[in-house]
């Protein structure tokens, strides 16, 4: 089968400021995915893989792992997975500080605001919490789809984000 925008994948890699910042109120999405606070997302959620695995379907249908860097968009996908009944679970999204510990960044290469209000807090559980053990990020419908830090290796589902160009 042919995947969208997997001819152009390697063109649109090199163009990744795109990523998230689409601003006009009219879009359109190719399938798989689906318009959600002006992106077109695409929930993986049939096939779990480590954070590698995720990533590389979502480049694989032109797009990378979700930046998903603002609490609106987040809310927004909070409740789409509810409205469509697709598995509330762990969602793989496209932050990782496996190049720097401690310095977490977008796929694109953007820093990753920190803190309220994207990352879990919790009493004294303040995410990032893993350490150099843990350099994904992920969200949970445990954690409320806030931001966790969690093992690179471990298998979940992910939100994959279309580049527009
Ligand atoms: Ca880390």
């Amino acid at each position: 089968m042919a995947l969208p925008g997997e001819k152009a994948l390697g063109e649109k890699a090199l163009d990744k400021k795109a990523l998230g910042e689409k601003t006009n109120t009219e879009y359109n999405c190719t399938t798989p995915y689906v318009p959600i606070a002006g992106r077109c997302l695409f929930f993986e959620s049939l096939t779990k893989g480590t954070w590698g695995n995720m990533q590389t379907i979502c480049q694989l249908l032109g797009g990378d792992l979700a930046k998903l860097d603002n609490s609106d968009v987040i809310g927004e996908v909070a409740v789409y997975i509810t409205e469509h009944v697709i598995p509330e679970a762990s969602y793989w999204i496209g932050a990782s500080d496996e190049a720097k510990e401690g310095e977490w960044l977008w796929s694109d290469g953007s820093q990753v605001r920190m803190g309220v209000p994207l990352w879990y807090h919790c009493g004294s559980t303040i995410e990032p919490n893993g350490g150099v053990k843990q350099n994904c990020a992920a969200i949970s419908s445990n954690r409320f789809y806030y931001i966790t830090d969690e093992d690179c290796s471990g298998e979940y589902y992910g939100i994959c984000e279309y580049y527009w160009t």
